[in-house]
């Protein structure tokens, strides 16, 4: 079994002690263990109360999330809550450290809760694609009103213990919150009998009752936050049953229904697997754990645009000192300032005190001196794409920068080898590819060149969990994970143009599938001249997927940024507005490639840009770029708009079955000629065994990588 509860009499006082590192979760030994401690404390004549409490940093993290879908062995968790809330003798929760899900659910089957002044409690089961299964649903509003718990639990936000004192979600807060619980419930038996039961408050149901408001609120909340997801539905369902049911009993088995229903449903798994997922990201199979990690102090940044501002502020929030260099005064200048304007953005629209802003805000200095980055642990260009440049900047780096700093580069596709080969210390080079917004964007590809030292990569990982990113690692190959899948999608999105299909159409059925922006929406975002001035420059001819584009920027129309590309923009507004303008230059540009245009479902447009989206994430995973499937899922997720609930790319090949997959792919290669639809070696092998995306092949059993030089990708790019 895993975990146990530790069981000791202090004064008097049962204290019981989960303890299951590193978190704690509620895996089948805490249950066993709570549910027996709670006997033994009833049935010892000498203790008067129980104080619960966990061991370390946490209180709970919940019910243990490994054990969803599996056969869960050992006392339920709903007994152990039954025990709790009928236990004969007071209990108070000491809330030590954080406590989610199953954990807070816990706390609300204790008479008493008091929280240490650090602590943060939550209701983060949506995140999961579930809801709060142990009666969270049908307690919380009790004590927080429906309103405030609905808001939590739709947005799994963890609140601050001054916070949850303030809703009346705890009853106390305190420095040493142990002693002082064994304290409080030795003076409660003394004093009163009667011990309050979350289960017994019925006045904020009763109010509310009658009212559609908080539950319609809910639901809009839902659907422009939670698009597409099943939970969020379910858990207003449960609220609306604890406003409208008096017998709590039968508001519980509400509860334990839809529950059921979210556990039976897909999009459960999925979001499962991008937890678990995303923990696994952060581990390099050939870097040992024990990998020495460095001491990042202080953060340099060169370049002082949209990225190189975003990256500082992404240290300075994590109060890490950050100095921006910038060859240019006004530049810099200008940075800055929009730095402080994203700061003070922030500050209006309630996020963060001014106090808090000119903390975060002063860690940011900058200048236009290499030698004031010399002292820096970590120093990360962020200029615009040119090889040539980035050499004279990694020589300048590697002259100036102390010995053993870090030299990262921000590049989204550019050789790390090759940059690295100018410096004498290729070994602490590596690329670390943010997302623009980076302040935002929870998405850190992490690029491994062939030199770079396990210490530096560990460090690197360690630098983004404390920056708050899902940091995955890619190796050093065109387009790295993300933008050489991406290619392949918008080349697709672009022929499927080309052979009858509108722009809005494709975008709404890529919309409707679950992505966060369509295609062609997203080129107008990013710049449809890109790609147009690189090929001009270099006398290249357009391939056959840009022509369209090639030819809309020929008519100055380059994206949102001129008014107009595939759509049109109205001054100072980026809704995007149908183009029929357009359609005679798609007419024009279809037939001069010998395509009659058609009638193209929303159906094949979505399969054909997943599927070339799919079979490019396999060829990735068998050349050993990405290191495991779920890592391909993570990249899409947190940086290109995948939605959550459908897992990732890969989660989804394997939940489609991967024999479907091969035979999607066959029928388009027919219908196309297209060869992005030959299916990759890897998933026929892997239709054959039965088998699922998973693990990357062992080094010697790899594909071999794609090459800077050869690679078609990184012309595009
Ligand atoms: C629930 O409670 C349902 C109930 O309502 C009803 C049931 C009927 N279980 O994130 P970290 C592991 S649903 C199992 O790196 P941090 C994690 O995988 C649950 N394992 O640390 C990792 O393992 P490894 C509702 C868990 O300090 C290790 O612990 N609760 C669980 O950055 C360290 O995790 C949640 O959704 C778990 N519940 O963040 C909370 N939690 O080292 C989920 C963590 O092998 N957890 N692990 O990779 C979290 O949000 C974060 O882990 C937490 C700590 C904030 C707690």
């Amino acid at each position: 079994m895993k975990g146990t509860v530790i069981y000791e009499v202090k004064d008097g006082v049962a204290l019981l002690t989960v303890d299951n590192p590193p978190v704690n979760p509620l895996s089948d030994g805490v249950r066993t263990g709570l549910h027996d401690s709670l006997i033994k404390a009833e049935e010892d004549d000498s203790v008067v109360g129980v104080v619960l409490t966990g061991n370390g940093r946490a209180f709970i993290a919940g019910a243990d999330i490994s054990e969803f879908g599996g056969n869960v062995e050992g006392v339920s968790l709903n007994e152990v809550f039954q025990k709790l809330e009928h236990c004969s003798k007071p209990v108070v929760a000491a809330i030590n450290g954080i406590a989610l899900g199953g954990g807070l659910e816990t706390a609300l089957c204790c008479n008493y809760r008091i929280a240490d002044k650090n602590a943060f409690v939550g209701l983060p089961e949506v995140n999961l694609g579930l809801l709060p299964g142990g009666g969270g649903t049908q307690r919380l509003p009790r004590l927080a009103g429906p309103s405030e718990a609905l808001k939590m639990m739709l947005t799994g936000t963890h609140v601050p213990a001054k916070k949850a004192l303030d809703m009346g979600i705890i009853d106390g807060i305190s420095e040493d919150v142990v002693a002082e619980s064994i304290e409080f419930v030795k003076e409660k038996a003394n004093s009163s009998e009667n011990h309050p039961k979350v289960r017994d408050l019925n006045s904020k149901m009763i109010e509310a009752r009658g009212d559609d408001k908080v539950l319609l609120e809910a639901q809009a909340m839902a659907s422009k936050g939670r698009k597409g997801q099943f939970a969020p539905g379910q858990i207003i369902k449960c609220v609306e049953a604890a406003i409208n049911i008096d017998d709590f009993d039968e508001g519980l088995k509400k509860e334990g229904e839809y529950f059921l229903e979210c556990l039976m449903h897909p999009q459960r798994e999925a979001m499962i697997h991008i937890f678990f997922g995303e923990r696994a990201a952060s581990k390099i199979s050939d870097v040992p754990k024990d990998t020495k990690v460095m001491d990042i102090k202080k953060a340099g940044i060169i370049g002082s645009g949209t990225m190189g501002g975003g990256i500082a502020m992404c240290f300075a929030n994590a109060g890490i000192p950050v100095h921006i260099i910038d060859q240019d005064e006004e530049n810099l200048k200008r940075g800055v300032s929009v730095i402080e304007k994203n700061y003070d953005f922030m500050v209006n629209k309630g996020r963060l005190s001014s106090e808090q802003k000119d903390a975060v805000f002063g860690l940011v200095s900058s200048s236009l001196d290499y030698k004031d980055v010399a002292d820096c642990d970590i120093v990360i260009e962020a200029v615009y794409e040119n090889l040539e440049l980035k050499h004279e900047i990694f020589k300048l780096l590697d002259e100036h920068v102390k010995d053993g700093a870090i030299l990262a580069s921000n590049t989204s596709g550019l050789d790390i080898d090759s940059i690295a080969s100018v410096t004498k210390r290729p070994e602490l080079v590596v690329g670390t590819h943010f997302f623009s917004p980076a302040n935002i964007m929870r998405l850190l590809e992490v690029v491994r060149g062939e030199q770079t030292s396990d210490e530096t990569l560990a460090t690197i990982m360690a630098v983004g969990k404390k920056l708050k990113k899902a940091a995955v690692v890619s190796l050093n190959a065109p387009g790295f994970i993300g933008n050489r899948m991406l290619f392949g999608y918008t080349a697709q999105a672009n022929m499927l143009l080309l052979e009858g299909a509108l722009p809005h159409q494709i975008d709404q059925a890529l919309e409707s599938f679950g992505l966060n922006m369509g295609p062609f929406r997203m080129m107008d975002l990013v710049g449809l001249d890109l790609g147009w001035r690189a090929r001009k420059l270099g006398g290249k001819e357009s391939p056959l997927h840009a022509k369209i584009g090639d030819e809309l920027c020929e008519q100055d129309r380059y994206g949102q940024k001129s008014g107009a590309g595939y759509y049109n923009y109205s001054e100072g507004s980026r809704a995007p507005n149908p183009a029929p303008e357009n359609e005679v230059t798609y007419e024009k540009i279809s037939t001069e490639n010998g395509f009659t245009r058609r009638d193209i479902s929303d159906e094949e447009i979505v399969d054909r840009c997943i599927l070339a989206l799919i079979n490019e994430g396999a060829d990735i995973l068998s050349e050993g770029v990405a290191q495991r499937a779920a890592d391909i899922d993570v990249v899409y997720i947190n940086g290109y708009g995948f939605p959550i609930w459908r897992g990732g790319p890969m989660h989804h090949a394997n939940a489609m079955g991967l024999d479907t997959v091969i035979e999607k792919l066959e029928k388009y290669r027919e219908i196309t000629g297209n060869d992005v639809y030959k299916p990759s070696e890897m998933l026929v092998k892997l239709a054959q065994e039965g088998g699922r995306l998973g693990e990357a092949p062992q080094k010697d059993d790899r594909k071999e990588k794609l090459g800077f030089e050869m690679s078609s990708v990184a012309n595009n790019f």
